[in-house]
C-alpha cells in the first residue's frame, strides 16, 4: 500500500520548503518510496477527523496499512528503518544516526524556532529587540558547536543518513538571516543536502502545490 501523508493545502511559506512535510518528502525520495499527499487547510487540522492523526491539530501525519504517525522526526524514523539508504545497516551507526536525528530536533531546533516564533508573535513588544540578541547568542552557541564537530567532513558520521536530512532541515530555517554567515562549512553542509536529487525533486513537488493554488 502507498503511504499517504498530509500537508498544507496553502502552505504559509509560499512553496519555499518550510512546511515539515518536506523532510518526510525527501526521506520518500531518498528511499525510492512513492507516496501520496493528502492536502489539508488550516480548517481542516483543527477537526476531529484530523484530530484522531494528529492530537495537535497539525501537519504532517503518515497513514499506511492502518499505521497511523505524527511527529515529523517519528515519520522519518519509520521510513529509515522500514526502507534501505537513510540510516546504515551496523547497529552502532544505526545508534547514532538516530542520535543525530534527536540532536537536529532537541538541540538544535529550539532555539531556532524560538527566535522565529518570537518574529512572528513579538515582534510589536517593546522588549522584542532586547531579547532578540540573547535568542540569536543562543542559536550562535549551537552553531558553534556544530560546525566544530562537522569540521571539513561532508556529513555528520560518515555516510549520508536520516540524522544529516533531518540536520539540513533544520539548518534551512536559518536561511534568510545572517547567523550562518559565520559558519562557512555549514553553509556548505546545507547546500550538500539540497543538492542532493531527492531533495530537488520533495521541493518540486511541494513547490507544485503552490504553483497549482496561486494559479501560476
Ligand atoms: N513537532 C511537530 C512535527 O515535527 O511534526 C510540529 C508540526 C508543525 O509544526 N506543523 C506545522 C502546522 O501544522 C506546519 S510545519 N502548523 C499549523 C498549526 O499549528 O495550526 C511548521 C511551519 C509552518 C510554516 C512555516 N512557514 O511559513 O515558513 C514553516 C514551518
Amino acid at each position: 500500500m502507498t503511504p499517504t501523508i498530509t500537508a498544507f493545502e496553502n502552505s504559509p511559506d509560499r512553496g519555499r520548503g518550510f512546511a515539515r512535510d518536506m523532510p518526510v518528502r525527501w526521506a520518500f525520495e531518498e528511499v525510492g518510496q512513492p507516496y501520496d499527499v493528502r492536502l489539508v487547510s488550516l480548517k481542516a487540522m483543527k477537526e476531529p477527523a484530523h484530530l484522531a492523526l494528529q492530537p495537535f491539530g497539525q501537519i504532517p501525519t503518515y497513514e499506511e496499512n492502518g499505521l497511523c504517525l505524527f511527529e515529523t522526526g517519528a515519520i522519518v524514523l519509520h521510513i529509515a528503518q522500514t526502507h534501505e539508504g537513510l540510516l546504515p545497516i551496523d547497529a552502532a551507526g544505526r545508534a547514532r544516526a538516530i542520535g543525530w536525528m534527536f540532536a537536529a530536533v532537541s538541540t538544535m531546533e529550539p532555539p531556532i524556532v524560538e527566535r522565529e516564533s518570537a518574529g512572528y508573535l513579538e515582534r510589536g513588544e517593546s522588549w522584542h529587540d532586547q531579547r532578540l540578541p540573547l535568542m540569536e547568542e543562543r542559536i550562535r552557541t549551537r552553531l558553534l558547536q556544530l560546525s566544530a564537530r562537522l569540521g571539513d567532513a561532508e556529513w555528520l558520521d560518515g555516510g549520508f543518513s536520516a540524522g544529516d536530512l533531518m540536520m539540513v532541515t533544520v539548518l534551512r530555517r536559518l536561511e534568510g538571516s545572517k547567523l550562518l554567515d559565520a559558519f562557512q562549512n555549514l553553509a556548505d553542509y546545507i547546500a550538500r543536502g539540497t543538492a542532493r536529487p531527492a531533495y530537488r525533486r520533495a521541493f518540486a513537488a511541494q513547490r507544485a502545490v503552490f504553483e497549482a493554488i496561486s494559479g501560476r
